[in-house]
């Protein structure tokens, strides 16, 4: 493979080379040759390196755009300047269709302060009232959602005390959250912010019973799905096959009272660690909720989650029924993956995104068998790269220092172990596992290339030399990627694709692939690096 050819240190040495001394200092430790039996310490959610183009977003994206945006019956309303507002107008595919006529769906809306130099001078919080109102009279939501962007946090506008009186005037629940874009240093700050302020606004406001779904014997919130092009809506009816039924989904095509209510589930799944970890153990400690990690990308992984659910809770019916689904959904994919996997078979990819997704969909890349030769998180930590046994506590990780932990007890009127201790006990000791969570490097090939928040001077270092067959990353990259000839999937917004979750998913992606590897259009670019080749004429000839 490639990695045979020029060696994983000589590609690195190539990527650092002619930096200064400081900064190779500290990017040296963000790209390491990958030892999966004992994954080495890597520079992992560390302030990014001025002049180095950073993949990376805000905290204010993590917080308003990734958790709570998707949840789509309230009112989400930016206090800044117009542009951060804008900016998070509808672009990351997180999709949500209201069920009921009537029903509201405020997903479209894009509402700020818009904020100008007066304002800064003397200070935004009437305007933020006023907009409040304004928006209340306009919507009639169940309760609105304030953020706060940098210029607000300079200033000092007291945006929690302006959301308490706008939630007393106005009898709704205000809420509001301070995740000023410098907080910390990516979006990921932003996720724990938000998820202090869901637990704290949300979680647990509701007692009744959940509809229909009250008696349902098998329920479940899946946290840290984001509904990324319909792809809970797969996981959705996928699980209900099966005989489980979904709560809440957070945060993805989700309502205000799905979320306010979840708090009656039996168990928590969690896709997506890096941005919810915070919730699924703050509603363990309050309300005796266990959770484990699941991926439902890829056909196997997808499999494999499905049977750990329905081992969990033991019963022969689920176990059978879920046995009997996925050799269902197996068989209806079969052809179109072998068909995939015999044209693609031992072709190479790389994956930079975000903080799970650069792991995740290195299962969906096995299914039809190819290999990732070389991946990287934008911004996660160092328990998502090296698993969480390396860094048991999240208390250790980096953003906790920067961003209050939340104190959560036990609550003594609601508190329910679902399962009982000794049951856990005894689950554990016949193999099931609640923290399997290995991380990107245990699970990666051995010599393979991690590199965190990867900039574009590395990246053509690495199509040059190893010259992966297909990249998956995001808008910063993908044009830049597919100017050298090769094709760059955007594994954020799917471009305009997807769902890729589950097993319909697996299939759309399968044949995603194979479209984007088969088109001759790549042989037609002239990568940089190729000096006499004139437009046009095919790449076999250089
Ligand atoms: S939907 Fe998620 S899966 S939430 Fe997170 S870490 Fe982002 S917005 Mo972009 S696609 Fe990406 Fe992940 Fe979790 Fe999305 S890989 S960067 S902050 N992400
Ligand atoms: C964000 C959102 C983003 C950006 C995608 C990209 C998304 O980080 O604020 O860079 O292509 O998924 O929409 O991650």
């Amino acid at each position: 493979s490639a990695i045979e050819g020029v060696s994983p240190d000589a590609l690195r040495e190539q990527m650092l080379e002619g930096l200064p001394a400081k900064t190779l200092r500290k990017r040296s430790k963000q790209i390491l040759e990958n030892d999966p039996d004992s994954p080495l310490v890597i520079g992992a959610n560390t302030r990014t390196i001025p002049g180095i183009i950073t993949q990376r977003g805000c905290t204010y994206a993590g917080c308003r755009g990734v958790v709570i945006g998707p949840i789509h019956d309230i009112l989400h309303i930016t206090h800044g300047p117009v542009g951060c507002s804008y900016y998070s107008w509808q672009t990351r595919r997180n999709l949500a269709r209201t069920s009921e006529l009537g029903k509201a769906n405020f997903l479209q809306y894009c509402m700020t302060t818009d904020m100008q130099e007066d304002h800064i001078v003397f200070g935004g919080e009437k305007r933020l009232a006023a907009a409040i109102r304004e928006a209340y009279e306009l919507f009639k939501p169940k309760a609105i959602s304030v953020y706060a962007t940098c210029p607000v946090g300079l200033i000092g506008d007291d945006i929690h005390s302006v959301c308490r009186e706008a939630s007393k005037e106005l009898g709704i629940n205000v809420f509001g959250f301070s995740c000023e874009g410098y907080k910390g240093v990516s979006q990921s700050a932003g996720h724990h912010i938000a998820n202090n302020g869901v637990f704290k606004h949300m979680i647990g406001l509701d007692d009744a019973p959940v509809g229909e779904d009250a008696d349902a014997p098998f329920k479940i919130n899946i946290l840290g799905e984001y509904n990324i092009g319909g792809d809970a809506w797969e996981i959705d009816t996928l699980l209900r096959k099966c005989g489980v039924r979904v709560l809440a989904t957070l945060s993805g095509g989700v309502t205000y009272d799905e979320i306010t209510s979840c708090h009656q589930a039996d168990l928590n799944v969690v896709m997506c660690h890096r941005s919810i970890n915070y919730m699924a153990e703050m509603m363990e400690t309050k309300f005796g909720i266990p959770w484990f990690k699941v991926n439902f990308i890829g056909a196997d992984s997808t499999a494999k989650s499905l049977r750990k659910i329905a081992q969990y809770f033991g019963d022969e019916n689920l176990i059978a029924r879920t046995e009997e689904v996925i050799a269902q959904e197996m068989e209806a994919i079969r052809e179109v993956r072998l068909e995939v996997k015999a044209r693609h078979q031992g072709k190479k990819a790389a994956l930079f995104v975000g903080g799970s997704r650069a792991h995740h969909y290195q299962d969906l890349f096995a299914d039809i068998g190819m290999e990732t030769i070389s991946a990287g998180y934008e911004f996660a930590h160092r328990d998502d790269y090296e698993g969480r046994d390396v860094l048991p506590s999240i208390k250790v990780d980096a953003d906790s220092r920067n961003i209050e932990e939340l104190h959560v007890d036990p609550d003594p009127e609601r508190f329910r172990p679902r399962i009982s201790p000794e049951a856990k006990a005894k689950m554990i000791a016949n193999g099931f596992s609640f923290s399997d969570y290995q991380g990107m490097m245990k699970e990666m090939k051995k010599r393979a290339l991690v590199i965190d928040d990867i900039s574009h001077h590395e990246l053509e270092k690495l199509i040059e030399t190893w010259k992966p067959d297909i990249i998956g990353s995001g808008i910063k990259d993908k044009y830049i990627v597919e100017k050298m000839g090769v094709p760059c999937k955007q594994l954020h917004s799917y471009d305009y694709g997807g769902p890729y979750a589950a097993f319909t998913g697996a299939a759309n992606f399968y044949k995603e692939v194979d479209r984007m590897l088969s088109s001759k259009v790549w042989g037609y670019v002239v990568p940089p690096w190729v000096k006499d080749r004139k437009i046009g004429e095919p790449a076999a000839v250089v």
